[in-house]
């Protein structure tokens, strides 16, 4: 059989904004308007790969997009080898570090690459990885924010129907920590007990206060705490995962696979949930699922269900994958879910194509 490579002909980047039907309230800040910026890899053999980026800012589009545009002009006529890309990409950005906008400028860059190369093949992306097509244990992410103890009760109950889910997520950072526990002791009695819950302070306290409010909470069954102080204070985390028993949660502000390597090399955590857009796209997420899986560590994903349910199947240690779908009203077709499992479709690539009127619709005007 004829093996077909492909060769990049151009990357657009389209920024969009859509309006949040639950607004995100957390202790470190307020998002009504979700930005997303739209990557077609476009090839000269006309296969296209696709991903989007959820930068949370939208003014940081005026910078990632151009960034992207930067990456099209450097790439252009290379074949589409996500690895290969990955490190060219990274390279060229060497000199302004590997974090931050220039790590997420290169994730959504590979994350199309891998999407068009499964295209290619013919398969769904974990079926080129190496696994099969199935279903992928979510939680939902959905809301519950800070807001009253009854209104998060209420809405919990409505966001375990959206998919017949087992786990939430509630968001924690109150003025006060009494405010924080009468809302885990609201949605516990909402749900009862088959519920998992998880909760996260968006690294909104100071390292006494969570040691404080940690412990306050240390007995309430929760499956793990998240972020409760600020993502880069790794003496912090190494403090409270050793004086708390719920396990503590970190990794969506990884920054590529050695950022996991260290947090697990200092034992500042007992959980790792690595962010798409933060940890490398598939080819970062690959690498940093290997160490957590060699550290014996359960690993979880931070948003892009689509992708997450993907290399879920291949992860060795895969624990939760967070279901949220802001991104849906520019999707074709949303992966379904049942019974609290998302299940990857089986179609070639990611399975993500746009619904073009949609993006029309909400097309941001840098
Ligand atoms: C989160 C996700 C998206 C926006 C704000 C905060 C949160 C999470 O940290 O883990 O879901
Ligand atoms: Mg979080």
């Amino acid at each position: 059989m004829q093996r077909q490579s492909l060769t990049i002909r151009h990357i657009r980047a389209r920024p969009v904004v859509l309006r949040l039907k639950r607004p995100i309230v957390a202790r470190i800040a307020t998002i009504e308007d979700w930005p997303l910026i739209l990557i077609d890899l476009q090839t000269e053999e006309g296969i296209v790969g696709r991903s989007y980026l959820e930068p949370y800012i939208v003014k940081s589009m005026r910078y990632l997009v151009p960034a992207l545009n930067d990456l099209s002009d450097l790439l252009k006529g290379r074949t589409v080898a996500p690895v290969e890309l990955y490190e060219a990409a990274r390279k060229s950005l060497h000199f302004v570090g590997y974090q931050g906008l220039s790590m997420i400028a290169v994730a959504g860059l590979d994350m199309a690459a891998w999407d068009a190369l499964a295209k290619a093949a013919g398969v769904p992306l974990c079926v080129l990885l190496g696994g099969t097509v199935g279903p992928v244990k979510s939680y939902n992410s959905n809301g519950l924010w800070l807001k009253e103890p009854e209104a998060v009760a209420k809405e919990a109950v409505d966001l375990l129907e959206e998919g017949g889910f087992t786990g939430l997520k509630l968001r924690l950072g109150r003025e006060r920590v009494d405010e924080d526990i009468a809302t885990i002791r609201a949605v516990r009695e909402a749900v009862g007990t088959d519920v998992e819950l998880m909760v996260d302070f968006n690294q909104g306290l100071t390292l006494a206060d969570a040691l404080r409010r940690c412990h306050m909470i240390d007995d309430l069954g929760l499956s793990w705490i998240e972020e409760p102080i600020v993502y880069d204070n790794l003496d912090g985390y190494v403090q409270l995962t050793a004086d708390l028993k719920t396990p503590i949660q970190i990794g969506e502000n990884f920054y590529g696979a050695r950022d996991l390597h260290l947090a697990l090399q200092r034992k500042a955590c007992d959980l790792v949930m690595p962010d798409f857009m933060r940890i490398g796209g598939v080819t970062g997420w690959m690498r940093a699922q290997a160490i957590a899986a060699a550290a014996g560590v359960p690993v979880s994903t931070h948003l892009y269900p689509e992708v997450a349910a993907q290399v879920m199947r291949v992860t060795e240690t895969a624990h939760w994958l967070e279901w949220q779908n802001w991104a849906d009203p520019i999707l074709q077709q949303p992966y379904e879910l049942k019974d609290g499992w998302l299940h990857v479709p089986d179609v070639p690539g990611v399975g993500i194509e746009w619904d073009e009127d949609a993006v029309a619709a909400h097309l941001a005007d840098l």
